[in-house]
């Protein structure tokens, strides 16, 4: 490959579009704080996702942090190792302790059937990750939630435009978290939201990320500023308008990745899942080296030798960084899954504006 190719490249909407945006902006003089193009952003997300109440955030690890304190969440929280390091920080930031649970063998999602081994007097809630956007087992999870008294907080950062059955996976749990950072399906350049089911519940969740402000001169909560500003609120509703061609895109290159490598022993990936509406965030694989012949990192290398950039999601496991690696759930025995899985994935490039002959070329490597 002449250029490099990157695990992923922002789709940006069209210059000449946002520039309209920005005229209203510098005449308005409104840049931040609660702003028109803010609250049409949130007006019109909701209405794309199918979701009653949605705030926009400066980032998905401040939506992260800023849930937890919402529910007041304390003492220990269940989680899963196989995701990004923002989900088990966003406990720490809040004084929780983050207690790992194995993920499942299929989806690779907190896995259901090993949270209630977990459970203490000290637990107050769940935190699963739809994890490269493949639903977790939500009646179980929500079952499980239900028996012990437990908060149900998604970290959907994979999961734009997820749904099942056509609702919206944002609508399961007690709050959802997303990410618009430039390397998701649907970016705001930095950004993220937290969507709830209640008028009272975004409410304070508006007061949290405004310094706890409810009006001019009364302070609710020890809030943070995690504010979205109104050009990415502006950009985000301009690429609302191109998303759906934009999954349309990814779909293609999913499918012609599943076409290619689906006879290649060694080499395993995720089908759709039946009744799910998928956005394609990420393509991962996961290699068996004594089937494949070669190990997941000699794949990796080969790629970078031809100047193509996989990435290892999500190795390696949060549970493994020194932070955490001391608790005692951190044990590599009490998450064989996990573990194993680590060691065998590489997402391969996928974006809106990869050439198919790209995925073709990517392939053929792989299949030598
Ligand atoms: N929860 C989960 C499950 C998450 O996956 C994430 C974020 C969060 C929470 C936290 O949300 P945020 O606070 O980030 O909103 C990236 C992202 O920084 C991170 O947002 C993301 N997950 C994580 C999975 O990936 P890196 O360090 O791997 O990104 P980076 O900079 O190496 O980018 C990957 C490739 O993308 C680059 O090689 C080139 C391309 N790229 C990247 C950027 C930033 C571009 O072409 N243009 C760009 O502007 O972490």
């Amino acid at each position: 490959m002449n250029k490099p190719i990157y695990v992923t490249q922002p789709a940006m909407p069209p210059l000449n579009e946002f520039i309209i945006y920005l005229q209203k902006i510098w005449e308005s003089k409104i840049i931040t704080n609660n702003g028109p193009f803010h609250q049409q952003f949130e007006k019109e997300l909701a209405d794309y996702f199918g979701v009653k109440y949605i705030s926009v955030f400066s980032n998905g690890t401040l939506a992260l942090v800023t849930a937890l304190q919402a529910l007041r969440i304390t003492g220990e929280v269940i989680t899963t190792p196989f995701s990004f390091v923002a989900t088990t920080h966003s406990l720490w930031w809040n004084n929780i302790k983050p207690v790992f649970v194995d993920i499942d063998p299929e989806h690779f999602n907190l896995d259901p059937e090993k949270i209630e081994a977990a459970i203490t007097p000290q637990t107050t809630a769940l935190m699963p990750v739809h994890v490269f956007g493949n639903p977790c087992k939500i009646d179980a999870v929500q079952r499980i939630a239900d028996t012990y008294g437990l908060k149900v907080i998604y970290d959907a950062a994979h999961a734009f435009g997820v749904k099942i059955n056509d609702n919206s996976v944002l609508n399961y749990g007690d709050l959802s978290v997303m990410s618009f950072h430039a390397t998701k399906v649907f970016n705001t350049i930095e950004g993220g939201a937290i969507i709830c089911h209640d008028e009272k519940m975004k409410k304070r969740i508006d007061f949290l990320k405004n310094f706890g402000f409810a009006d001019e001169v009364t302070v609710v909560a020890p809030g943070i500023n995690a504010k979205m500003n109104e050009l990415q609120a502006a950009y985000g509703l301009l690429q609302l308008k191109h998303i759906d061609n934009c999954i349309d895109k990814r779909k293609l290159i999913a499918d012609t990745y599943r076409q290619q490598l689906k006879d290649i022993p060694g080499i395993r990936f995720h089908s759709d899942m039946k009744g799910v509406r998928h956005t394609y965030s990420y393509f991962p694989i996961f290699i068996d080296a004594e089937q494949y012949g070669s190990t997941r990192d000699q794949v990796y290398e080969n790629l970078k030798i031809h100047n193509i950039y996989g990435r290892r999601y999500f190795y390696p496991l949060i549970s493994n960084f020194p932070t955490y690696r001391g608790l005692h759930s951190a044990k590599p025995e009490n998450l064989p899954t996990a573990t194993k899985i680590a060691g065998q994935v590489i997402c391969l490039p996928i974006y809106p504006d990869l050439n198919i002959e790209n995925v073709h070329e990517i392939c053929n490597l792989l299949k030598k």
